[in-house]
This record gives structure tokens, sequence and C-alpha cells, in this order.
């Protein structure tokens, strides 16, 4: 029994010290940008290290949902290690301070393997943390037993029963120690609380995107050319009023999130280069600055996730400002006719390493593939690929829309980025597909007049019908469809429908440019995107 509180007693001075230790790297973090949060590199280390197999099977990256449980799951696993080095501490001190200093390593090794820290910052956070998570483990197990404070604690209340038993000075001691292990903890948590408050604009929070300024200046291209071409407004007839239906330019703060990050990598606009390179006759770099001088346009693209499911919301429409990827190709000495088995792959390379790869031909295909650097009008948000990333209209993210984008490098087929080596499906065209988004699975209506309606997309395809089945695909009726913003976007839809009492099947499906009407045949995102036909209940009473 006593035998049992004392190691339990260890293992939660053990846990405690380590939630102060952790308070110490997450208010390092708050304080320098060159130190990652240990416990975010970790899991992002141990998210690299599971096999893709693991992972993929059915979404290629982390949903919001796994990355908070990875976060979780390494904050209490580091826990559980400090309760049992503490408690080793008593029976064998040498294994204890090898593992604890091991759990350092560990940490060590994760942060400064982000991109953007520094080793000694790192190694020098790894060591006080340490420092002060030992020295707080020692204190508590050496607490005093008969600690005043405590006692007077202890009489004040009803703890009758251990009074009775003689098992007081246990109880005082417990006392003490529970009030040492807590003040402990709540100093981690202060040092962690203040780290992220500290960290608000620099680190953890991500910054407000600043408005996209381009530099006026003399356009290489003949006279009369726009240097920086800008898209009037969406007209009025692209978009359709009704409840339920998604914006048809989508809000930057809206717009879906996919990445294998579990803190976007920050980068510094100042002293980012892109370098192209590979199999080009002129390969060279270009700074941020340098980029914006460029030609620039504004596109309306779709992009969309292939793990989006049939209905899903990885999809979003977004206005970007950026440099034509085939300008970039130009300069370099690239164009259509000059791609040679060396080049016929377009691999982007992000700071960490994250890779896509498509046809080098689609973006010289005409289509506006883009080395972009705004959205909305705006920089790039963090978490979106500030400052640049790439979008080719017509591909699924994985295989294209790099962000934090460092490197492009022209390269054979044979080379397989990120997702393809993780079983994923080589050439990744965005397939064709629909969404009913004014009503939902499962809603009850009132008899009447209904409107379904949402988004068709078949990126750089477009849209040339939209059809709506409400008697679960037996007839179907051709949908309104809004003015096409661009075959790159999404297109708003929809359809009144004269609903009657009693339970209905509704179901869309849509037609892209060439004709080609999207397959009712389910399939899973994984390998190569999702098919099937959105399809929903709902009862009208
Ligand atoms: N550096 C980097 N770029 C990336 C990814 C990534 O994990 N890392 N994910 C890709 C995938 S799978 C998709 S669908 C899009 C999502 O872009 P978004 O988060 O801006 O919507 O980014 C792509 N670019
Ligand atoms: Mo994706």
């Amino acid at each position: 029994m006593n035998l049992s509180g004392n190691a339990s007693k260890s293992a939660l001075a053990g846990a405690a010290s380590g939630v102060l230790a952790l308070g110490v790297t997450e208010l390092a973090h708050g304080l320098s940008p060159a130190v990652p949060s240990f416990v975010v590199s970790v899991a992002q280390q141990v998210a690299r290290l599971t096999p893709g197999r693991v992972v993929t099977g059915a979404i290629e990256t982390l949903g919001t949902a796994d990355v908070a449980f990875l976060i979780g799951a390494t904050v209490l696993l580091t826990l559980a290690v400090c309760a049992l080095l503490a408690h080793l501490s008593r029976s064998n001190p040498p294994v204890s301070l090898a593992g604890v200093l091991l759990l350092g390593a560990v940490g060590v090794l994760s942060a400064s393997s982000e991109p953007g820290s520094s080793f000694l910052a790192v190694a020098l956070t790894a060591a006080v943390a340490l420092a002060a998570g030992s020295a707080a483990a020692l204190l508590i197990l050496r607490s005093p037993r008969r600690d005043p404070g405590a006692l007077t604690a202890a009489r004040e209340l009803p703890v009758g029963r251990s009074r009775q038993t003689g098992e007081r000075e246990v109880s005082v001691g417990r006392r003490g120690f529970l009030a040492a292990s807590g003040l402990v903890v709540v100093a981690g948590l202060a040092l962690a609380g203040a780290g992220r408050l500290l960290g608000g604009s620099s680190s953890l929070r991500t910054p407000r995107p600043r408005r996209l300024k381009l530099p006026a200046g003399n356009p290489k291209k003949g006279a009369g050319d726009v240097l920086h071409e800008t898209l009037p407004p969406p007209p009025k007839a692209a978009s359709i009023e009704v409840k339920g239906m998604p914006e048809l330019i989508t809000p930057p703060r809206d717009f879906y999130l996919i990445d294998t990050e579990l803190s976007s990598p920050r980068l510094d606009a100042d002293t980012w280069k892109l370098s192209v390179k590979g199999a080009v006759d002129n390969p060279f770099e270009i700074s941020y600055k340098e980029l914006l001088e460029m030609p620039t346009i504004e596109a309306d693209i779709t992009l969309c996730c292939v793990s989006n499911p049939v209905g899903g919301g990885l999809v979003s429409n977004g206005r970007w400002t950026g440099v034509l990827l085939s300008d970039i190709l130009k300069e370099a000495g690239m164009s259509r006719d000059e791609i040679t088995r060396a080049s016929e792959q377009l691999v982007g390379r992000s700071v960490d390493g994250f890779t896509t790869g498509f046809r080098t031909a689609l973006a010289l295909d005409g289509r506006r593939a883009l080395v972009a650097f705004g959205l909305d009008g705006d920089q790039l948000p963090v978490k979106h690929g500030y400052p640049v990333r790439l979008v080719v209209p017509g591909l699924y993210g994985y295989v294209s829309a790099t962000k934090w984008l460092t490197e492009i490098e022209l390269t054979g087929w044979s080379y397989d980025a990120y997702w393809v080596r993780r079983t994923w499906s080589k050439q990744g065209p965005i397939k064709t597909q629909s969404r009913i988004d004014t009503v939902k699975d499962g809603q009850t209506l009132e008899a009447g007049k209904v409107p379904i309606g949402g988004v068709a997309w078949a990126p750089h395809r477009g849209i040339s019908k939209v059809e709506v089945s409400t008697d679960g695909g037996r007839s179907w009726h051709a949908a309104k469809l809004a003015r096409s913003l661009s075959p790159d976007a999404w297109r708003q839809y929809v359809y009144y429908w004269n609903a009657t009492p009693g339970s209905h099947t509704l179901q869309v499906r849509a037609t892209d440019g060439t004709g080609k009407t999207q397959t009712p045949r389910q399939s899973p995102p994984h390998p190569s995107g999702a098919t099937g036909y959105h399809t929903i209940r709902v009862s009208v009473s």
C-alpha cells in the first residue's frame, strides 16, 4: 500500500513536472520564431513516420480531428513517459537520467527538423525545459511531510477518516505533495498560456493576410499591355440567390484546408526564393519581389481535394492572383515544343519537402496554371501557402497545388511525388462532380416550391448541364444554370421542385463542357477521386 502510494506519488510528480517542461518549450516557442512547438513537432514526426498506407487508406491527409487527436496523444504520451521516468528515478537513477536525455533528444530532433528552426535555440530550450522539469520533480518529491500550511489546510477540512485511522501524517504529507504538484502544473500551464499569447501575432496564431500590393512598372511586353490584369467583380448573373447556396467565390477564411502539416510553415517573403531547375535550358532563381514585378493575372479557379467524398466540402472556388506558370517556364527556356522525356513532368517542391507532379504539357496548353501569391485580393493566407503556391485548373490539389512552394523542377515521368508514392493515382484530373447545398440530407420540408440548388464543377472542362432528380434517379429535370465565371470555376445551379408530401430521394448530376455526364458508379476517394451522384433523402409534410 505504502509502496504503491510512493510509486503513484513519483509518477504524479513526474507528470506534473512534464507539464512544466512542456510549458517551458511552449513559452520559448512564443518568444522566438526559431523555436517550433516541441509538441507539434513531435506529433508531426509521428505523422510523417506513419507508413503512407496506414494514414492514406481512406483520406490522403490529416483532417482537423486527426490533428487534435495527434497533438493530444503526444502530450499524454509525453506526460506518461515523464511519470515513468520519475518513478524509475527511485529505483534506477541512471536509467531514469538516460530516459530524460532521450526524451529531450526526441524533442530537439523533431523541433529542429522543422523549417525555419534554429538548432541552437531549440537545444537551449530543451536544456532549460529538462532542467526545470527535473528540478520540479525533485522538489515535489522532497516536499516536507509536515508542511505547516498543509497541516492547517488539513485541519480545516473534514478528513475525518484519515485522522482516526492514524494516517494523518500521510494525509498531511500528501497534501503538501499535492499542493506542490498542483503548483507545478499551474506554473506549466501559465508558461504555455503566456507562450500562446506572446506568439499571438508571430507564430502560433496566423496573422491576417495583408492586402496584395503589386508594383507599378514597365511591362516587358509591348506598349498597351496591362502588366497586372485584374478581374471585374463577378457578374450578378453568375450567382443564384438561394438560402444555403455556397458563395460563388469562397471567402479565404472558409476555403477548405488540407495538408500534411500540423502547423503551417512560416516563410519570410523577403528571403523567399523560387528555384526553377531540372531539364531546362536556363535554370534560375526568382525572389518574391521579382515575381510580383512580372506580368500577373487574376483567375477564378476551383480547387478540389481528391479525398473529397461525394457531397463533401473539400472543394472551394478561389479568385487567385499570380504569374502564369507558362511565363515562368518561358523564362527558364521551356516551351510546349521543347518538352522532352527528361522534362515531361513538372514537380513542385515545398519548403517542407512535400511534392506534387503533373504533366508539363498541362502548364503550357493555354490553361491559367498559376504561380499564385494572392487570394481574393490579399496575400495568400499562411495556411494556404504564403508566400507562393501553385494552382493548376483541372488537377486535384495533391498532384498540383504545392503550398509554400520553393522549387519547380522539370523531370521525367518516372519520378513519383508525395501522394503518388503513397498509393494515390499518378495523374489526378478533377472528376466532374455536383453537390446539393440548399437542402440537407434528412431534412423535413414543407410541401410547395423548394429550390434544390448547389454547385457543380469540372475544372478546366467547364459545366454545360446540371440535372436534378427527385425520384431517386428515375427521371431527371434540367436545372437553371448561373452564368459561368470560367471553365475553371464551379457553377451554381437551381431547380425549383414542387414538393409533395412523402419521402423523396433527391439526386444531382452534371455534364461537363465536353458533353460527358458524371458517372453514377459509386467509388471511394482512393485512389483517384470519388464518383457517384450526390444523393439525399428528405421528407415533405
Ligand atoms: N506543401 C504542401 N502543399 C500542399 C499539400 C501539402 O500537404 N503540403 N496538400 C495538397 C493537397 S492534397 C490539397 S487538396 C491542396 C489543398 O489546398 P488548400 O489547403 O489551400 O485548400 O493543397 C495541396 N498542397
Ligand atoms: Mo488533397
